[in-house]
């Protein structure tokens, strides 16, 4: 194990239900820190090149659509294993199918309005952190 950084966003499903900071209390209990976060509102054309990689999927449009609904919170959080260990605070995709006490759990609608995201691996955190932060935007 080694110290991380994974990149978080918390989606317009809880920033629309003020759920920002119950969000952040559940990353913080869990250990990992907060070491960089803003308010944004994405474009299209962000979170068409966000997700480039769904583009094929039946609810690609959707889930763009989506993310551009509402103001989004982003995040980089750092700690001892942190792209795995925050994939299990969020839970499983599907709220229905995620653990007692995950972020996913506790707050998410469904599996498309589902409260959160975190990268799935070291390419896609190192990716997804330089798309939305510039280096001196994150303080560990
Ligand atoms: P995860 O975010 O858990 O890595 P992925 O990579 O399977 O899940 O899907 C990426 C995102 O696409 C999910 N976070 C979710 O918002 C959305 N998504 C996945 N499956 C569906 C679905 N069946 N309907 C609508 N949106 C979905």
């Amino acid at each position: 194990m080694s110290v991380e950084r994974t990149f978080s966003i918390i989606k317009p499903d809880a920033t629309s239900r003020n759920l920002t900071g119950a969000v952040n209390a559940v990353i913080e209990k869990s250990g990992l820190r907060i070491v960089a976060q803003k308010r944004v509102r994405w474009t299209p054309a962000q979170a068409e090149a966000f997700y480039a990689e769904h583009k094929a999927r039946p609810f690609f449009g959707e889930l763009v659509k989506f993310m551009i609904s509402a103001p989004i919170v982003v995040q980089v959080l750092e700690g001892e294993d942190a792209i795995a260990k925050y994939r299990e605070v969020m839970g499983a995709t599907d709220p229905k199918e995620a653990k007692d006490g995950t972020i996913r759990k506790l707050f998410a609608l469904s599996k498309g309005e589902n409260s959160s995201h975190g990268s799935d691996s070291a390419q896609a955190a190192e990716r997804e952190i330089a798309m939305n932060f510039s280096l001196h935007e994150i303080v560990g």
